[in-house]
Formats: structure tokens, sequence, C-alpha cells
């Protein structure tokens, strides 16, 4: 069977949680010193790396059958290519910002203004459909700065902590897009490749499942077990095993990370003692 290609940013933020997803996978691969490619030693993968700029056009073109790109990215460059699965790290939003001296009540404040941006289609479109005129003006990098040196009234950027227009003098006021990294798909991938990314996605969700959840095990006085037990339902449901002490039992669950301190503190007034969390590596439904 025939390897199949996955593009992954060179070198960036999405390049550490990339390779730690594959190697949560349990996919082995060994980094060159030139780092090029390499080949996963126990999956049929190649893995190409690549800036992320370049991701979607190369699996437009089927240089990369799949690949791991932000979804701001993936929107910007509009190219045909699909989005197969989310995968929860990257996470940051382009919005909008301007200076804290900017007066601003509602979009309608922007009309007739400049923004620097490195999203210009994005940002387009998203004036498109407010019905507001603005000028765009496109650069590459550093965009925090372009208010500061008089090149545009206001930005679209990415934002994840916000520290960066904090300390350009900036505040946000819309977002215009929620992005992740995503991992994205050549539209024409025969039936072996299908076959191995339908395997990898399974890992991956796996993976994701897994994160997104803890393994939670307590003890509980047998005549409070019915009441615990319909605060844990588990995948199935919760496993009860006996205790040494017959008057205890052991329960054992699984516990999403949303709602888990919510359940662990009504399962500590109800009762429940000897409360231990585990993190869980893969989950298979
Ligand atoms: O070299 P290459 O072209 O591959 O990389 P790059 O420099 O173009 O991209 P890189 O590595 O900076 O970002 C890759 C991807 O990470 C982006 O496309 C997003 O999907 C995602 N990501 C997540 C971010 C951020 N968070 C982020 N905060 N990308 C950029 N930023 C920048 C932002 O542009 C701004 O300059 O960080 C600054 C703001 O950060 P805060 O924390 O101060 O708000
Ligand atoms: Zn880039």
């Amino acid at each position: 069977m025939d390897k199949l290609k996955m593009a992954i940013q060179k070198s960036g933020r999405l390049y550490e949680d990339s390779i730690k997803l594959l190697k949560d996978c349990s996919i082995e691969i060994n980094i060159g010193i030139d780092k090029l490619k390499t080949t996963a030693l126990n999956f049929p993968l190649e893995i190409l790396f690549l800036r992320d700029d370049d991701i979607p056009q190369y699996l437009e073109d089927g240089v990369a059958d799949i690949g791991i790109v932000g979804k701001n990215v993936l929107l910007e460059k509009r190219k045909k290519i699909k989005i197969k699965e989310t995968l929860g790290f990257g996470k940051c939003r382009l919005s909008i910002a301007i200076p804290k001296t900017f007066k601003y009540k509602n979009i309608k404040n922007l009309y007739g203004k400049k923004i620097a941006t490195s999203y210009p289609f994005l940002v387009k479109k998203f004036f498109e459909e407010k019905y507001i005129e603005a000028e765009i003006h496109e650069i590459s990098g550093a965009v925090e700065i372009a208010p500061g040196i008089g090149l545009a009234d206001c930005i679209c950027d990415l934002v994840s902590s916000g520290s960066t227009l904090f300390m350009n003098g900036l505040k946000e006021v819309e977002t215009i897009l929620e992005s992740e990294a995503v991992l994205a798909s050549n539209l024409h991938l025969d039936k072996d490749q299908l076959i191995i990314m339908n395997k990898l996605l399974f890992r991956i969700r796996a993976v994701k499942k897994a994160k997104n959840n803890k393994y939670i095990l307590l003890n509980v006085p047998n005549e409070r077990l019915k009441k615990i037990i319909s605060y844990l339902p588990g995948i199935t449901s919760p496993v009860i095993l006996p205790l040494a002490n017959s008057k205890c039992s052991s329960v054992h669950s699984v516990v999403n990370e949303n709602d888990f301190w919510g359940i662990v503190e009504n399962l500590k007034t109800i009762g429940a003692q000897d409360i231990l969390v585990l993190p869980i590596e893969k989950i298979i439904l």
C-alpha cells in the first residue's frame, strides 16, 4: 500500500501540537536535520514540513493528501479542499481591534476606515455582509503596529491571549472568526488513500475523546450508591465493585472535562469519599 502524504507546519505555533498529535496516535517519526520530509516508522504516512500558508495550495494540487492547518488560513486561501476534523489546538480568533482612544459604539463606526490585515478576503467578506464600506490594506506581518505608525485606523488580526493588542494600545471590538487547527484533505483521494486517512481519523478521534474526559474512581457507602450513580452516567453505565469493607463500594466512571467540577462537588456533598481522578489515553467506542 502506498503512503499517505501529510503536510504539517515546518515550524511555528502548530508544529509542536501536530507532532504531539501523531505521537498520541502512536505514530512514530524520526525528524531529520533538514526537516523537509520524513516517513513514519509504524504507519503508512509520509510527512512533509511546509509553511502553513502553502499547505492549502499543496492540498488542492495533490502534492500533499492531507494536512494540518489553521482554519483561518484555510478559509482565507479558499482552495478546493475539505475539512475532515477539528483538532482542538491552535485556538485563536480573528478580530478587529482599534486604538484605545477610538470612540467605538458599534460596527458602523468603522465606516470608511482603513483596516490593516493579513486576511483581506475574510475581512472584506465580513464588511460586505454588514454593508459597511471600509478600506482594506493588506500587510503580511506586524499588523498590530499599523495604527501606531499611521498606516491604518484599525487592524484585523489573530488574537489568543490578547497581550499583543494590549501592548500596542489596541482593544478588540469584533470577532470575525473563531479558529483552531484542522485536518484537511485533497478532494480526490483514491481508495487506498481513503483507507489510510480513515485509520488516522479513527485514532485522532479516540485521542480527542480521551482528552475531553477523565476517569474517576470513588468509594461510596452502599446506602448512597443509587444517588451517587445518578450523577455518573459513565460510557455505558458506571462500574460498581465491592470493597473489603462490605458497607462500601468502589464506583468507576468517565466524566466529561466540562462537567467535571460540578459533578465532583455534587458527589462530595452526597457522600462520595477517596475520589481519584486519572487522565485517559484513548477512548474507542
Ligand atoms: O512560518 P509559517 O508561515 O509557517 O508560520 P506563521 O508565522 O505564518 O504562523 P504562526 O506559526 O504564527 O501561526 C500558525 C497558526 O497558529 C495560525 O495560522 C493560527 O491558526 C494559529 N494561531 C493561534 C496563531 C495564534 N494563535 C496567534 N496568537 N497565529 C498567530 N498568532 C499571533 C497573532 O498574529 C499576533 O501577532 O500572535 C499574536 C497575538 O497573540 P496574543 O497571545 O498576544 O493574543
Ligand atoms: Zn504563515
